[in-house]
């Protein structure tokens, strides 16, 4: 009997070890394995304020963002401030408050971020700025991506220049500007009068708010073509305003530019081999489709995907890193004198 007890204290001590054994070297292995193994990457959460959708160009800003946000696996906090800057301060105040790791907008306006860009700072929350820049001090945010605003406009004037090289003057020009005191309409057209103030011939004789809107555009062209239509109905092949012919309509953008040629269509007026010279800047596909259809003549491009880019500085600012003050998107220009059977699709 004896003997049959210390049997099974050997066995039982023996599974005993064993077991300790299995276990001890599972609990190092695990460890092991926690301490090779990069913590697992904590979601980062971007709290992006958007200025609206006035523009189709807009839609496809927000949508550029959406879709890279999803790929680089970041959470987006978004708010639409509806074209108001009281919205854009609410929004990145909450942002603040739920400690997001990034915060970037789009400033609807040049002016007045400094005391929110101070808060974010306080709360060691960096800020990138997107598509329009701001008036405020370069510590205050850690960089700028977006397009060359200047460079939009000097090219709209290159192409002008070049298309009235062998005109004699004077060439009136009819402006159609964006939101007051954006940087992106204040850049515009410093780039576009820096260019067409070399020669003498051309002159602005008149700018209008368009605010970016289709609905704008198509009202300042009712306003100019009202005047159009003769007595016996028919229209002359010229545009004036304040008795001033008008040779050139240089608009800020083709929702405007189309609203425009609404109201041309509107006053059956085909703006194919018409007088004006139209000007434009985003390429959307409508306005590269009326560029084709002979409908405009010069459309810069402004390139809304910043998605990929904004992602990757995000990525960057988020892991203490600094990033370019300034990052420009690539863009280009569509004419009349292209081969048009070379374009892409816009994808906006
Ligand atoms: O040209 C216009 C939009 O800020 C560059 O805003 C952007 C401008 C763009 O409404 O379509």
């Amino acid at each position: 009997m004896k003997g049959k007890i210390n049997k099974i204290k050997i066995l039982s001590l023996a599974v005993f070890s064993v077991t300790a054994i299995i276990l001890l070297s599972f609990i190092f292995y695990n460890n092991n394995k926690k301490k090779q193994a990069p913590a697992a990457e904590k979601k980062l959460i971007l709290g992006f304020s958007q200025i609206g959708s006035e523009s189709v160009w807009r839609t496809r800003n927000t949508q550029s963002i959406f879709e890279a946000a999803a790929e680089n696996d970041i959470q987006i906090l978004f708010d639409d401030a509806q074209q108001k800057q009281e919205n854009q301060l609410k929004a990145i105040r909450s942002f603040i408050v739920y400690q997001v790791d990034v915060i970037a907008f789009v400033p609807i306006v040049e002016d007045g971020w400094d005391n929110v860009l101070q808060e974010a700072k306080d709360a060691g929350i960096p800020v990138i700025v997107v598509d329009r820049k701001i008036k405020a001090n370069q510590s205050m945010y850690a960089g700028f991506i977006g397009e060359n605003g200047v460079e939009e406009g000097r090219r709209a004037a290159r192409y002008l220049v070049n298309k009235c090289r062998n005109t004699e003057g004077p060439v009136n020009i009819f402006e159609i500007t964006g939101t007051e005191n954006s940087s992106i309409v204040d850049d515009r057209a410093s780039g576009f009068r820096e260019i067409i103030n070399t020669d003498s011939k051309f002159r602005i004789i008149h700018s209008e708010n368009g605010d970016f809107l289709r609905s704008r555009g198509r009202e300042i062209g009712d306003m100019l073509l009202a005047s159009n239509v003769l007595e016996n109905g028919n229209t002359t092949n010229t545009i004036y305003y304040n008795k001033q012919k008008i040779d050139v309509i240089f608009s800020h953008n083709d929702s405007m530019t189309l609203g425009f040629l609404d109201s041309m269509e509107a006053h059956k007026i085909n703006p194919k081999g018409y007088g004006t010279i139209i000007i434009s800047i985003d390429a959307e596909q409508e306005s590269i489709d009326a560029l084709v259809n002979g409908k405009l003549n010069c459309v810069v491009e402004c390139n809304p995907n910043h998605g990929q880019m904004l992602m990757q500085l995000v990525k960057q600012v988020a892991k203490g890193e600094t990033i370019p003050r300034i990052t420009y998107n690539f863009e280009t220009v569509f004419t009349e004198d292209d081969n048009f059977s070379k374009y892409d699709p816009r994808g906006y």
